[in-house]
Parts: C-alpha cells; structure tokens; sequence
C-alpha cells in the first residue's frame, strides 16, 4: 500500500496495490440523455484515460478494467464490431499520454479469438509500452472468470498426461501461474474492487483472484465517475478492516 500525500490535498489516503474496476452503466448513461448506447461506449473510453492517469498519479501499481467479457458476444453485431474498434481508437488517441506517463498495458483474456485488426493493435500497445516502469494498465479483454478457470484446469491436465507435473504438486500456486494474470506477479489479486452504476454482483471477473478482495459499489455510471469517486471509494476501502479470515 502506498502512503499518498499529493500537495497536501489528499491526506492518510493508502492507495491499494491493485484496483480492478468493472466500468458498468455506459448504455443507462447514454439513454439518460437520449443518446445510442455507443455514445455512453465512447465516452466511457475517454473516462478509461482520465481514472488510469489518476490512477497512476495515485500510485497503484496495477488497475485492471473489465473491457469485454467472453459473454459480450451475445450482444447485437453492430454494437460488438463498435466494441472490437474501441482498443484501435484508444491507442491511436491516447498512446501518447501512456508513454508520458510511463504506464505498461498488458491484456488479459482470450487474445486469439480476437479480430486480426483488433490483436494487432493490442500487441503493438503491449510492445510499445513493454518497458515502461510505472502503472500497469490491464485490460481484462474478451475475459471470463470461469473461462480462464477451466483454461488453468486444461493446461494443468496436458502438462501432468505429458509427465510434466504430478498431480499431487498442483497447489494454488501452481494454479495461479496458468491464470491470465500470472503476468502481474505479486499483484496478480486485486485489493479492491469496484463496480460503477449501482450493480452489485462480480459477473464472472477475477473469480479466482478476488477471493480476498474489498469491493466497493458506487452509484455513478462510468462516464460520471471521476477521479473523487474513485478517492471516496479508496477512502471506503480504507475503513474496512481487512483481517483474511483471521482475527
Ligand atoms: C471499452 C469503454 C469503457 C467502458 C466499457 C465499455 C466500452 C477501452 C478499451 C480497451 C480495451 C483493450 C485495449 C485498450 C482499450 C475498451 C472495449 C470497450 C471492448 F487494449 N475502453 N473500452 N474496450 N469501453
């Protein structure tokens, strides 16, 4: 946790590790003002650069975003190949600031089922900021909790019939190191989570990861929620006593 006192201007706050946020209500933000959905999608995006620079000013060492879920294919076409563009408007907006701000992206999820044009440019963002110090900046990106489960499950079957590991040695930790999110180390679970837009349930993210967990759910729709939304909800995350099922 990192002590934060930015000018004065934000006292006592511990800034978790890793916060993961499921950016929920960008449809209900659009219709509240007449809008098609993919104008709430639009703007959400823009609101993933402003958190994940307040973020990284802040001092979390990894923010992880629910971008789109292995269940979003269901949705109508139009709005999926919209979605698909969304990573390619990103970094040809943003990369820039990314770099300034020495933030590492990383994606988490099915990659390869991805559109070619769509992989293309993850891969590239992923190159570019490779060797960046600061933030990581993780996109759970075509991700399912138990998707990633049973893929971990799958691995782990095909290594032991290969002879490559007992299945006496499977452990937790040889576990997490087939999940997505190995590639975060020693902040592969998020210490809090938050949910905009009032919902209050996990819909398939981080399952595994999220077993100790704070989460905090906040009423804003993505697009309203600022950067004193997300202090507020660090400063709620700060007043809970985390004891890991000791006393
Ligand atoms: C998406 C904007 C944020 C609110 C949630 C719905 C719409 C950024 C990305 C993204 C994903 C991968 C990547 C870089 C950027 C994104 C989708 C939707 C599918 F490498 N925002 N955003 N992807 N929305």
């Amino acid at each position: 946790m990192t002590e934060n006192n930015i000018d004065g201007q934000i006292n006592n706050l511990r800034v978790p590790d890793h916060i993961a946020i499921i950016m929920d209500g960008n449809g209900r933000w659009a219709k509240r003002s007449g809008q098609p959905r993919i104008a709430g999608h639009k703007e959400g995006m823009n609101n993933v650069k402003r958190i994940a620079t307040t973020a990284s000013h802040l001092g979390v060492k990894v923010l992880s975003l629910y971008a789109f879920s292995t269940e979003n294919w269901k949705r109508p076409s139009t709005e999926v190949s919209f979605l698909m563009k969304l990573p390619v408007d990103f970094f040809g907006v943003f990369m820039p600031d990314l770099i300034k701000e020495n933030i590492k992206v990383v994606i988490t999820g099915f990659k390869d089922d991805l559109p070619a044009k769509t992989q293309n440019v993850v891969n590239k963002a992923m190159e570019d900021t490779k060797d960046n110090t600061g933030m990581v900046l993780n996109f759970a990106f075509n991700y399912g909790g138990r998707a990633e489960i049973i893929n971990a499950t799958k691995i782990l079957a095909e290594k032991a019939v290969a002879g490559e590991i007992k299945p006496q040695d499977i452990d937790e930790k040889a576990f997490s190191d087939e999940l997505f999110t190995s590639v975060l180390g020693k902040y592969a679970d998020p210490d809090l989570l938050i949910r905009t837009s009032g919902e209050e349930r996990i819909s398939n993210f981080l399952l595994w990861q999220m077993a100790y967990t704070e989460m905090v759910f906040d009423d804003a729709y993505w697009p309203d929620f600022t950067s004193d939304n997300l202090i507020n909800d660090i400063r709620t995350f700060n007043d809970r006593d985390r004891r890991f099922g000791t006393v």
